[in-house]
């Protein structure tokens, strides 16, 4: 009996291991991932999401240039539902061609002068992993929430360059992914000074339900081992 109790405590403890929600921070620089130029990437995040991190087998993105029929989208557009079709909404972010140093893919990035105020994704599909290129980074405040609209846990906050000197004149990558069963609602940039003014928008979709499939094979693990050590026992007496 004590054997069991051993078992099942152990089995709980590596369990616990796998299930535990965590926030992870994604921030890299064009220098991070090998690009020929310091300042800007020269491998797009939606040409190959795995160079910066998101590798499951649904990876979605978006451009700011066209939309998911792949319709143009005009500089000065508002986005709102224009990329619903794959699981995302904005809150009224508007697009522009004329961004500081130029957009990330030609010819749109997202743009707010406003400081203080915030670009909203929010997404209607099971998202465990984001990131998008703020192609001029002052120290702006990246946060991931659990539910639309910035509301719900707050998953995950940072700032980008965090005890770095401020340099908007390099590209950054940033974003995050949770663990342990969390689902990212809505993602929220919010413009620390100047403008905020992000492109190359990319978000994992789980396909699997993790936890769910965790528990099952260590369930079953479970199972096999107590029934094995029963017929054990049963054999010796
Ligand atoms: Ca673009
Ligand atoms: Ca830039
Ligand atoms: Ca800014």
């Amino acid at each position: 009996m004590k054997i069991h109790i051993l078992l099942i405590q152990f089995l709980s403890l590596i369990l616990s291991q796998f299930c535990h929600a965590a926030f992870l921070k994604i921030e890299l620089t064009p220098i991070d991932v090998s690009s020929t130029s310091s300042a800007t990437f020269s491998t797009l995040p939606t040409a190959n999401p795995s160079l910066f991190g998101l590798t499951g087998t649904d990876i979605r993105s978006v451009n700011f240039d066209t939309d998911p029929s792949t319709n143009s989208l005009s500089s000065g557009s508002i986005l709102t539902n224009q990329y619903s079709s794959i699981g995302v909404t904005m809150n009224s972010v508007q697009l522009s061609s004329s961004v500081f140093g130029g957009a990330a893919s030609s010819p749109n990035a997202t743009f707010t002068s406003t400081t203080g105020s915030s670009q909203i994704f929010n997404f209607s599909v099971p998202v465990v992993a984001i990131g998008v290129i703020n192609t001029s980074p002052d120290k702006d405040t990246v946060q991931l929430w659990s539910g639309q609209n910035a509301s719900g846990s707050l998953l995950g906050t940072f700032i980008d360059q965090d005890g770095l000197s401020l340099n908007f004149n390099i590209d950054r990558f940033v974003g995050g992914r949770v663990t342990g069963g969390d689902l990212i609602g809505s993602v929220a940039f919010t413009n620390a000074s100047g403008d905020i003014e992000l492109d190359e928008l990319i978000f994992e979709v789980t396909t699997i339900p993790e936890i769910s499939n965790i528990a099952l094979f260590f369930g079953i693990a479970l199972i096999v081992l107590v029934v094995r050590k029963k017929h054990k026992l049963l054999i010796r007496f």
